[in-house]
């Protein structure tokens, strides 16, 4: 096999290029991470006729270059195969190496955690706007969340209580899997923005920060470039 490389936005700043960092790392995958050579928010739109004719605005036609169907980020080449979508990724990783055994072995397991793993790709939009992800960043003081955010932030407590309470723990479904990777990320929110979390998640979360594979990013992460910050940044 060719060596796995993983392109990615940031690890630093990039949700979705963490997640399958971490289950590549867990699985103790030999990768390569790559950084996107791109301008950020510069992903030209596919129109209509854009598709039709096969053409694509000239961001996009780069990103293609270099393996980004979509024009973003994470994708794994593997044997010279482009994969983007991060879940697809993970999965791909639970298929490649599967002593790592990245998704519960029950079946019904299986399902809820690829439930609230699909539940993450596609919700939580008020999180991701108004907490943007910056895995050493801290705000001086919590950040005042508005209903529709804080309704999403309880959703993700109830999602970690619940499969704690059915599993027993210490991860989600047990043993770590891709549901924790997916929800690494709002961990470090969390932790950014001053959110408080449950009492009876601290030892959830404790466990979290101590995996190896997390440790592991927070090291590759901490020499990831620095990007420009946002106006709208409130962590830096
Ligand atoms: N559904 C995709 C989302 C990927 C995504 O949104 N990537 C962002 C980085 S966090 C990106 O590539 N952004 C580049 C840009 O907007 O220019 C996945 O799960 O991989």
């Amino acid at each position: 096999m060719n060596p796995l490389r993983l392109s990615v936005v940031s690890l630093r700043y990039s949700s979705w290029s963490m997640r399958p960092w971490l289950a590549l790392r867990h699985a103790e995958a030999d990768f390569v991470t790559e950084t996107a050579d791109i301008e950020l928010g510069k992903r030209a739109p596919i129109d209509a006729q854009d598709a039709m004719e096969e053409k694509s605005g000239e961001a996009l036609a780069a990103r293609r270059k270099l393996g980004s169907v979509t024009g973003l980020f994470p994708v794994l080449s593997a044997n010279g195969v482009d994969i983007h979508e991060s879940l697809a990724i993970c999965e791909w990783a639970n298929d490649a190496f599967p002593q790592a055994k990245l998704w519960p072995e029950q079946a019904l397991d299986r399902a809820r955690a690829r439930a609230v793993s699909c539940e993450m790709l596609s919700g939580f939009a008020n999180i991701r706007t108004h907490l943007s992800c910056h895995l050493f960043g801290r705000t001086k003081e919590p950040l005042a969340l508005d209903a529709a955010t804080l309704l999403e932030v309880l959703r993700v407590f109830e999602i970690w209580k619940d499969a704690l309470a059915r599993s027993g723990g210490p991860y989600l479904f047990g043993r770590f899997s891709i549901a924790d990777c997916m929800y690494y990320p709002m961990r470090t929110r969390f932790r950014s923005y001053g959110v408080a979390i449950p009492r009876e998640l601290d030892s959830y979360v404790e466990t979290l920060d101590a995996t190896p594979a997390v440790r592991a990013l927070e090291e590759v992460a901490r020499k990831a470039p620095r990007g420009e910050c946002q106006s709208s940044c409130r962590v830096c």
